[in-house]
């Protein structure tokens, strides 16, 4: 294909200097930058820029399970550029943002009334933290993006040493649910660690529970490396807020639309919460959007004085942003017309079976699996930690595959429209990677 050639050759002419890349080992990268620099995608899979197909292992950054170049959504997107290209975020709006939210409260757990609208999934979380206002309980191995509400209640400690200063005041951490001795190899939430909610009632005798606005959690902590909640945990976290009037916010970045087989992990677990954050699939991955979703007494909550005041004082130029609306509206329709979340429960066990035959593989110190989303932590190379990671993630990519790597853990989420030969082609190749990177 010309084009194609064409496309190839500009990509190996790139100058890579210039751009400081995020969460990247910028220097590392940019000695050999093509093998990593893609120019296309298409469904399941991206080319680089050497012209190599790989198999989207982790959907983008969780966020394309619907599959790359979806011509429903371009068509979407294309169609509102010509329409409404952009509309004030502030005292306007524009039909799609309406409906776009009562579709999303449709879908969210019942009880859930209103919608605010971002970019990201940082700044989801940021808007349900100024929403809540202090005191704000995290929780160790979250991960609520890059903001500074969000690094604050994080607990990744890396995300937060660098900017300690800055960190909001009064913030505490509940422990983190993973124990190795406890649960290494579960398949789905482990049995044991519910009492781990139990840390909370701690907290509140240490600070009142009248100084605690809220709690964040992710139901399933993505980032932190796919930590299953214990059965029971989060039940037992509702129950304790609700004792002591603390509101409960889910972290659903990563679990929204479907990543758990269910429009929001509220409806995996059987647990709502009082705020919903959310971004990444609710377009695709394809225009940028997040947002909180909120119980009606929020917002009433803060209707409250002249008619004409404005109530919150807090939205960003692009909030609730035409295209991504559209995206969303394309998203959302493809959901509902390809069963997305049902493949997801259906393809679960297939990933599930799969990654467990990756146990005694070397250097293999646990699988976590939950929804269609999968862990393999190793053991660290001795001082040198995330070395092995590192390795079996670039044999990944000469066996056709974009894992990703955090630490020394490789976590996969692919796309709902995956085969089921693709996912056992995804863990077969990583065994392949392992072998090697022993
Ligand atoms: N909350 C959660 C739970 C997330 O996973 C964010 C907030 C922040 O979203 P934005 O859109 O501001 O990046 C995230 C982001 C990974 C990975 O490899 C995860 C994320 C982003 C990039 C990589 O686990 N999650």
């Amino acid at each position: 294909m010309k084009n194609e050639s064409t496309v190839l050759q500009r990509a190996s002419t790139i100058k890579t200097e210039a751009y400081w890349m995020p969460f990247t080992h910028n220097r590392y990268f940019k000695k050999n930058p093509l093998s990593r620099t893609l120019v296309r995608a298409e469904g399941a899979y991206y080319t680089t820029a050497e012209g190599k197909r790989l198999f989207d292992c982790l959907s983008g950054l969780w966020c394309c399970p619907l599959g790359h170049a979806h011509p429903k959504i371009a068509e979407a997107v294309a169609k509102q550029v010509r329409e409404l290209d952009y509309s004030p975020a502030f005292q306007m709006g524009h039909p799609k943002i309406f409906s776009l939210a009562e579709r999303i409260v449709g879908l969210a757990p019942a009880g859930m009334g209103h919608v605010f609208f971002g970019n990201s999934g940082s700044e989801a979380v940021d808007t349900a933290l100024k929403i809540a206002r202090t005191r704000l309980i995290g929780r160790e191995r979250g991960y609520h993006g890059v903001g500074i509400g969000g690094i604050s209640v994080g607990g990744i400690a890396p995300n937060r040493k660098m900017f300690a200063p800055l960190l909001v005041q009064g913030v505490d951490h509940l422990p983190h649910t993973h124990s190795a001795a406890e649960m290494a190899f579960s398949r789905g939430q482990p049995k044991w660690g519910a009492h781990l909610a139990e840390e909370l009632e701690r907290l509140v005798a240490l600070h009142d529970a009248s100084t605690i606005a809220a709690v964040i959690v992710e139901p399933m902590q993505g980032s932190g490396g796919v930590i299953v909640p214990p059965a029971g945990y989060l039940e037992r976290l509702r129950q304790i807020c609700d004792r002591h009037g603390i509101l409960l916010v889910f972290d659903e970045v990563i679990t929204g639309f479907g990543r758990l087989g269910e429009p929001f992990g509220a409806q995996r677990f059987g647990v709502t919460p009082d705020m919903i954050a959310f971004a990444k699939i609710v377009t695709n991955g394809v225009i940028p959007m997040g947002g909180v979703i909120v119980k009606p007494a929020i917002y009433d909550a803060f209707m409250t004085g002249p008619e004409t005041s404005v109530e919150l004082f807090h939205g960003y130029t692009y909030s609730g942003h035409p295209v991504a609306a559209a995206a969303a509206h394309a998203a959302l329709d493809a959901i509902a017309e390809e069963g997305s979340f049902k493949r997801a429960r259906e393809l679960e066990p297939v990933l599930e079976r799969a990654v467990h035959s990756l146990k005694g593989e070397p250097g293999v110190v646990d699988i976590r699996n939950i929804g269609l989303a999968a862990a393999v932590e190793l053991e660290p190379i001795q001082g040198k930690p995330g070395a092995r990671a590192l390795k079996v993630f670039e044999r990944g990519m000469e066996e056709g595959m974009l894992y990703r790597f955090t630490g020394d853990t490789i976590a996969m989420a692919p796309p709902f429209i995956s085969t089921e030969p693709e996912i056992e082609a995804m863990i077969e190749k990583l065994r392949v990677a392992l072998r090697a990177a022993r």
